[in-house]
């Protein structure tokens, strides 16, 4: 197999979600890391960037870009990206609901968060988003499996990080949502995938800059 490189700042971030792709499929990769300070509109790495943001994948020759590309291209690679027309489309379609979730998160996170009414306003509006992904899970085999189908895909990677991020700044946001919760702990159990979520390589790399 070509060599695996994921080049991004030293961030769980956008990155995070390949990474636990590829530690539960057992894939090795090599961490190549943009410091913030080696990052600006000179820098050779942001120049060659096609739309000049990380994070970057590199699988041999093939550099991508787009971290949700990133994604289904590695799902396609290791045989987590549906099994069928119909499974291939509704992982597709979970992965953009989790696009549209941690677009909002990020809203929170750099602006709202800087006040205590923006932070209670997202609280107050986040079972909202979470009920969708509740619905999804009873949706499939009554939420016993994953979010689409018999087999863990892109999707659940996407949605089992988004997951990780709310609770971080709401530990309990998840209580109401028993589906959500079983899956949550289901998928962190898988053992390649607990063995990275609890390697010190992970545990050593902030969730944003300078947040924690
Ligand atoms: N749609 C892009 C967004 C990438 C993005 O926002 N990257 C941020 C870090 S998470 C970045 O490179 N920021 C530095 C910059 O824009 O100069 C993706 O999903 O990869």
């Amino acid at each position: 197999m070509s060599e695996l490189v994921l080049t991004y700042f030293p961030l769980r971030g956008r990155g995070e979600p390949i990474r636990l792709l590829l530690a539960d499929n057992g894939a090795s990769w090599k961490e190549n890391v943009v410091q913030f300070s080696d990052w600006s509109e000179k820098s050779p790495v942001k120049e060659k960037a096609v739309f000049g943001q990380m994070p970057k994948f590199s699988d041999g020759e093939l550099d991508l870009y787009q971290s949700n590309t990133i994604l289904r291209y590695l799902g396609r690679k290791f045989g987590v990206a549906g099994s069928n027309d119909r499974e291939i489309a509704l992982v597709d379609m979970v992965n953009d609901g989790v696009e549209d979730l941690r677009q909002k998160f990020f809203r929170f996170v750099f602006f709202e968060l800087k006040t205590e009414k923006g932070k209670e306003n997202y609280e107050k509006d986040l079972p909202k988003h979470l009920k969708c992904f509740e619905r999804i899970l009873s949706n499939n085999s009554n939420g016993t499996k994953f979010t689409v189908g018999d087999k863990i895909s892109y999707a659940d990677y996407n949605l089992l990080d988004i997951l990780h991020c709310h609770q971080h700044f709401f530990p309990d946001c998840l209580s109401s949502f028993p589906l959500l919760t079983a899956y949550k702990e289901r998928i962190e159990s898988r053992s390649k995938l607990s063995e990275y979520l609890n390697s010190e390589q992970r545990s050593s790399r902030p969730m944003f800059p300078n947040r924690g």
